[in-house]
């Protein structure tokens, strides 16, 4: 069992035996060299970069699991109260450069693999990301991640292992083609726990009958079994030995690989179905970003992940034989939006069911137990699922929400007896055809807290979706924690110059540990070298990416022109139209000049990237857009070098990582009100790139921290939003002028077969702009135009630079953790042993 130990007797025996982690060059390569030769079956003469990368990786994910043996059994020993964080995903990217960082033996490696003939940087681009997320609510888990372990806090994350991440994008005569992300191949990160598996229940059915004492029993039986196994996945943290556990689970059917009895008897086919039914569950991540279709599949990822993280949970605090009153001030999980809110009424129907504590005795214990993190308002994101649908999939789990639900009304019909339509407004259940179950109300109503993820999303949260929820709890269940980002990843990995320099001024790399430091370089805004030191990193940083797009899309670039990159999912309401919209406009205006008016122009090179879903249309003919209107003004003649326009194809983590150094201006234009908070636009301030950008999410807190003059604002505020949506539709509304003619040049066919761009062209001009594309036009691009402006001011655009990071500090990811330890979660840090 997992449970058994080795007797007291032969543990001394067991301690000597245990292999001590690589701390010289020498024995990294030896390492390196037994796992290619003996795991691996490789040798000196058929040892290429793949299998160095391998080699190279096993011999960190060794050191790694020494450490994360420790925290765990330092972690049984202590029993402190633990946080998990349950996410449906985590976009981790890669492994190994993280690995080598965080235990710091990078330098060993290089060494040690520059011995066996290899050259670190092109070893570390073997790996394939992983990429189990769609975009930012993703990738903020990672970072999470990455802050918890690095601030020694015991904390687990639980999720999926897809087999399939998110796809992979290749752009065909400029439109996006989907291409299989299979990922698995070799992965070295990751341990199969085959004695770790948990049965899942689906459909059935519930009986109900009277105990002995007259007390009414529930349990839902006979319903169809598939199995969750573990695959665990070390979380090292940055410069202490504290290696945290990511806990994926992997669907199998019950029973082993297939029922023999079924295939014994014959039927070999349906034995086979069986199986791959249920291996179906955990195959392929869904590739919405803010956007929730009610799939079946789904809701079932959704209940097998809840409910083999649940089982795991309470069989580990089952363990330490406390009361269930303790629970709560064991366990704290917290909900990464409303994805695993089924966890809500599992840990109810665990407690309720099967330990048979009273109903409000459970409930007390699960309402302290949870935490609920909002990450956007947009109607089309925000989850229900169909009464019919749950009553099929998860019989007793319906049951069990209506009675939520009903004890949630009695409790508000006590308090505001006079407000008749506050009932049916504040339901789980909407009295739609069909009923509809309301995830975001339930996270809610079962959580403890409720937190935005920027200030303004806070607050919006409570005046738009919650608004009745906060006249029912008051305010202080509703907080705010803004996001962050881990320093490590996004700038010591992507941008090591810079980490470099920062450091040499800062007397060492503390600043990586606790941001707030990064201060202490505004007193550092004039000194000449810094200052020309700082600017020959950007400038090798797009040297970088310039060698990038010359490789991956043939086309030259100057690295001396403005970079101006927009990376992020393809979103009508992140508005890259806008942005297309507002280069078509700028090659306009350069063609009607005169040659020598011309040069007067600062060259820009304008960068896109980024997925769109699958079944997004309009989000794909954005996508197109973008790459014909590259197309033509990639090519013309009079434009040379002055603008050219770059789409990156598949836009991903690693990519990300030689991107966000490279940037003069990056773009973050949502409609105001409409991004949560962003993340992309923290890594690249801290790379020193500036932003355009709208009034929101934390657009808003950086432009505090940073101050106005170093951050170009535009565009209409999110309290006027609503008026001018309305007065599109019922007002005399002109469309911008400018932007007329942008729409009359793809019209005429400039950009090609313009009946492909109809739809995008009318949406705006006939159906309402509902993302205020044309209502920001104007700024928008005299904006661009001050941009131009201050980029011909290399001095002052320099100090811009050095001062904003120097006030980036507030958004790390560590500051955010220890906001949710200390405001949320009440946990403390857990110390590594010492040795
Ligand atoms: P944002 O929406 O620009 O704030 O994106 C947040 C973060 O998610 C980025 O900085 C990337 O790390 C990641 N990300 C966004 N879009 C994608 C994508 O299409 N593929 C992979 N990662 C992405
Ligand atoms: O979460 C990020 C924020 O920085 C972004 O502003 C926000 O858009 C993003 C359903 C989502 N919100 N909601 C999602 C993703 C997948 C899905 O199936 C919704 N992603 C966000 C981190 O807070």
């Amino acid at each position: 069992s997992v449970e058994a130990s080795i007797p007291e007797p032969q543990r001394e025996a067991w301690k000597k035996f245990t292999p001590k982690p690589f701390t010289t060059k020498e024995e990294f390569g030896k390492e390196t060299v037994r796992h290619i030769e003996t795991t691996l079956a490789r040798s000196l003469w058929n040892c290429d970069e793949g299998a160095a990368y391998s080699g190279t990786a096993l011999a960190f994910r060794d050191r790694l699991i020494l450490d994360w043996n420790k925290t765990q059994q330092n972690q049984t020993f202590t029993d402190p109260k633990r946080i998990y964080y349950l996410s449906l995903e985590f976009l981790m990217g890669r492994a190994l450069d993280n690995a080598m960082l965080n235990v710091g033996a990078k330098d060993i490696a290089r060494e040690g693999l520059a011995d066996l003939g290899f050259r670190m940087e092109d070893i570390i681009k073997q790996e394939h990301d992983a990429a189990l997320g769609n975009g930012g609510l993703g990738r903020l888990a990672a970072c999470f991640l990455d802050s918890m372990a690095s601030l020694n806090y015991p904390a687990w994350g639980y999720g999926l292992r897809y087999r399939y991440g998110i796809f992979k994008q290749e752009i065909v005569d400029g439109y996006q083609v989907e291409v299989p992300d299979y990922w698995l191949d070799f992965n070295p990160w990751e341990f199969p726990r085959h004695d770790i598996t948990v049965n899942i229940q689906f459909y059935g059915s519930v009986r109900k009958w009277q105990d002995e004492d007259g007390k009414q029993q529930s349990a839902w039986e006979n319903g169809e079994i598939v199995q969750a196994v573990a695959y665990d996945v070390p979380i090292p943290g940055f410069s202490t030995s504290t290696t945290n556990n990511l806990r994926l689970w992997s669907s199998k059917a019950s029973g082993g690989e297939f029922d023999f009895q079924k295939f014994n008897s014959g039927e070999y086919e349906s034995s086979v179905a069986d199986q791959q039914r249920a291996e179906t569950i955990s195959a392929v991540l869904y590739p919405n970003d803010n956007l929730e279709r009610g799939k079946e599949l789904r809701l079932k990822q959704q209940y097998f992940w809840c409910a083999a993280s649940l089982f795991d949970i309470v069989r580990r605090f089952k363990k330490t034989k406390r009361s269930w009153a303790d629970f709560p001030n064991q366990v704290a999980i917290q909900l990464n939006d409303t994805h695993p809110t089924l966890a809500i009424p599992e840990l109810q129907r665990i407690l309720v069911d099967i330990e048979g504590l009273d109903w409000d005795e459970a409930w007390s214990i699960v309402t302290k137990t949870f935490g609920y993190t909002n990450h956007t308002v947009l109607p089309e994101a925000l989850e229900k699922w169909s009464v019919p649908l749950m009553q099929w999939l998860l019989p007793r789990h319906l049951q069990i929400i209506y009675d939520i639900n009903l004890h949630f009304l009695q409790f508000v019909e006590r308090n505001f007896p006079k407000d008749r339509d506050l009932l049916g407004r504040v339901s789980i259940i909407e009295e739609s055809q069909p009923k509809m179950v309301r995830m975001a109300y339930l996270a809610l109503i079962g959580s403890h807290k409720v937190n935005g993820v920027a200030e303004l999303h806070s607050d919006l949260i409570k005046t738009t979706i919650f608004r009745d929820f906060v006249s029912i709890y008051g305010p202080d269940k509703f907080t705010n924690v803004t996001n962050g980002i881990t320093p490590r990843r996004w700038l010591h990995q992507a941008n090591p110059r810079l980490s470099d320099l920062i450091a040499s001024k800062l007397g060492g790399h503390d600043f990586l540990k606790d941001l707030t430091i990064l201060h202490k370089l505004e007193q550092y805004v004039d000194d000449k070298d810094f200052r020309k030191e700082w600017q020959e990193i950007k400038h090798a940083n797009k040297v970088r990416l310039a060698k990038h797009i010359k490789e991956t899309q043939g086309i030259s670039v100057n690295p001396s022109a403005l970079f101006d990159i927009q990376v992020k999912r393809i979103h009508e309401y992140k508005r890259q139209q806008l942005n297309i919209f507002g280069v078509i406009h700028r090659y306009l205006q350069l063609k009607s000049m005169a040659p020598e008016e011309r040069k007067k122009l600062v060259p820009r090179v304008v960068i896109f990237g980024g997925k769109a879903a699958p079944g997004y249309w309009m989000a794909k003919t954005v996508i197109h857009l973008i790459n014909k209107v590259g197309g033509v003004i990639n090519n013309d003649k009079d434009v040379g070098d002055l603008l050219k326009v770059i789409f990156l194809e598949d836009y991903n983590v690693s990519k990300a990582e030689i991107i966000c150094p490279a940037s003069d201006i990056s773009e973050h234009i949502s409609t105001a009100g409409t991004e949560a908070s962003g993340t992309s636009n923290m890594k690249f301030v801290l790379n020193g790139g500036l932003i355009i950008g709208t009034c929101d999410g934390a657009n808003i807190e950086i432009t505090r921290e940073i101050g106005e003059s170093n951050i170009f604002l535009f565009g209409n505020l999110a309290e006027d939003v609503e008026d001018l949506r309305h007065s599109h539709l019922y007002g005399d509304y002109q469309l911008d002028p400018a932007l007329n003619k942008v729409f009359d040049e793809i019209k005429k066919g400039t950009f090609g077969d313009a009946g492909a761009f109809t739809a995008l062209i009318n949406g705006i001009v006939e159906h309402g702009d509902y993302y205020l594309v044309s209502d920001d036009f104007a700024s928008y691009c005299k904006t661009h135009e001050l941009i131009d402006e201050a980029y011909k001011n290399q001095e002052e655009w320099l100090t811009k630079s050095i001062t904003s990071v120097a006030r980036m500090g507030f958004f790390s990811s560590d500051r955010c953790i220890d906001e949710y330890a200390e405001t949320i979660w009440n946990i403390e840090p857990l110390m590594p042993e010492k040795e």
